[in-house]
């Protein structure tokens, strides 16, 4: 057992759970997973040299953070998942107005944050973390991540087109066989 990266950590960093949620994720494609920090000031990644070693930790977005974006454990949940079906992981935000989303470049750096599905958050539908699982899942098999979360009323998503930002509105799913296209359309309209 050995130290790799000394950051990330309770002492080292002053990283907590109850702040600052960490990742393992692929972010440059390699197959091999790169280390990736919600920090205060926003998304910190140490990015894997292929060999189970990590190069220095750098600040790539500067929000999904508590003190960057004001994003908190008990509200926002923040997820690393691939939404481009590049094989590189993006970073994902359910914030107070919707789904957040932060496109990976291919090399571990970042596009700025744009909301994507203005749904599926705090107050965007009053999502709330001890009631409303939500997780990213590719549905379609196009290797692009879609949105999907357990809402009041039944599991709720929104398809991710395949590019990170052209996302359908949230939609309860699946529509049952024979259900008029007007009343699924209704439905949809509304939130959970
Ligand atoms: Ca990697
Ligand atoms: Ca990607």
């Amino acid at each position: 057992m050995k130290i790799v990266v000394t950051d990330f950590a309770y002492n080292a960093g002053g990283w907590r759970v109850e702040r600052h949620p960490r990742f393992l994720a692929d972010l440059t494609g390699d197959g091999c997973a790169d280390i990736v920090g919600f920090g205060d000031g926003g998304v910190w990644v140490s990015v894997n040299n292929g060999d189970g070693t990590f190069a220095a930790p750098a600040l790539v977005v500067t929000d999904f953070g508590y003190t960057a974006g004001g994003w908190r454990v008990e509200r926002h949940p923040r997820y690393l998942a691939d939404l481009t079906g590049d094989g590189c992981a993006d970073i994902v935000g359910f914030g107070d107005g919707g789904v957040w989303v932060s496109v990976n470049n291919g090399d571990g750096t970042f596009a700025a944050p744009a909301m994507v599905v203005a749904d599926f958050g705090y107050t965007a539908g009053g999502w709330r973390v001890e009631r409303h699982p939500r997780y990213l899942a590719d549905l379609t098999g196009d290797g692009c991540a879609d949105v999907v979360g357990f809402g009041d009323g039944g599991v709720w998503v929104s398809l991710n087109h395949g590019d990170g930002s052209r996302w359908l509105a949230g939609r309860q799913a699946p529509a049952p066989p024979g259900r008029p296209h007007r009343e699924r359309r209704r439905r949809r309209r509304r939130f959970r």
